[in-house]
């Protein structure tokens, strides 16, 4: 059986691949732990320099395998267990706290239906690119749930409060398009071309200036929780980390020689 997750590094890009297709790339526990083990491996490696979140097959993501889910549910019952609600805490919390948390840019290669925890995953990513057939939806009160996947955090930060809780309570599909439109996708691009437009972004970011990348998501973050008058105070401290890095001369010099910067990512 091919292996769910695929993962492989190269020039500095972990690009993680979602393989799943025949279930359009529904989470089942053994794709969970694969996922969740690929995200924290490649925040972990230090020659890893961004990161491509992506899929195989028709669809990026749609969330819980509910197939697995709808027979530990019949257990559940059976034996009164309350550990078939554990997969939050032990699989979506730790990657999407990877993904957020990690020095390093991420990207989602949106190729197809993202929904559920699908959808949370490329919401947690720092960039999308979106294939032009993709589609989107929350899905979870359609099946009497609630948010996971940091969904509740992201979705109202992308695209405001009032329009979160209307894809919330009513979790129609969305077009890539509409997408687009909310903010949600930072490039919209034909189909055919997905993958290797969304490869060429990470690779782009993987070749940039790493530092400033992880000062960047840092920054962001912290922004989203701070006063003004604090992250004034971040963005001092982190701009004088960014500006004593070796890419930061090596850009200035380049600029001011007329010269494309070779970034080293230190
Ligand atoms: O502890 C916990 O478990 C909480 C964790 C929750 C995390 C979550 O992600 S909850 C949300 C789970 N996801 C959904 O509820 C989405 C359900 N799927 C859909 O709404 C639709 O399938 C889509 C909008 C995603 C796609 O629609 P469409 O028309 O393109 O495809 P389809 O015909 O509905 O589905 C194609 C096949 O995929 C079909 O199987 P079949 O009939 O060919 O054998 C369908 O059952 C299967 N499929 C779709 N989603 C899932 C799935 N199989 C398992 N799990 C799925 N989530």
């Amino acid at each position: 059986m091919a292996d769910s997750v695929l993962y492989e590094v190269s020039d500095g890009l972990a690009t993680i691949t979602i393989n799943r297709p025949e279930a359009m790339n529904a989470m089942n526990t053994g794709s969970k732990v694969a996922l969740r083990d690929s995200v924290l491996r490649a925040a972990d490696d230090p020659a890893v320099r961004a990161v491509l979140l992506t899929a195989t097959g028709r669809a990026f993501c749609v969330g819980q395998d509910l197939k697995e889910h709808v027979s530990e549910l019949a257990r559940a019952k059976e034996t009164g267990s309350t550990d078939v609600m554990s997969t939050v805490r032990e699989h979506y919390n730790p990657v999407v706290r990877a993904i957020a948390t990690m020095p390093k840019p991420v990207v989602a290669g949106v190729n197809g239906v993202a929904a559920g925890a699908g959808l949370g995953l490329v919401l947690a990513a720092d960039y999308r690119v979106v294939a032009d057939t993709a589609k989107f939806t929350t899905a979870f009160a359609g099946i009497a749930l609630t948010a996971d996947t940091g969904i509740s955090w992201t979705l109202p930060r992308l695209i405001g409060g009032s329009r979160a809780a209307d894809l919330m309570l009513f979790p129609r599909s969305f077009s890539a398009q509409e997408a687009y439109d909310l903010g949600i996708a930072n490039k919209l691009v034909p189909a055919d071309e997905l993958a290797t437009e969304a490869a060429a972004v990470a690779r782009a970011l993987a070749a940039g200036p790493t530092l400033a990348y992880a000062a960047i998501k840092e920054s962001l973050a912290f922004a989203a929780e701070h006063s003004l008058d604090e992250t004034l105070d971040k963005e001092d401290e982190l701009q004088s980390r960014a500006g004593l890095s070796e890419d930061h001369l090596i850009a200035v010099q380049a600029f001011v020689a007329k010269e494309q910067p070779k970034f080293l990512g230190r």
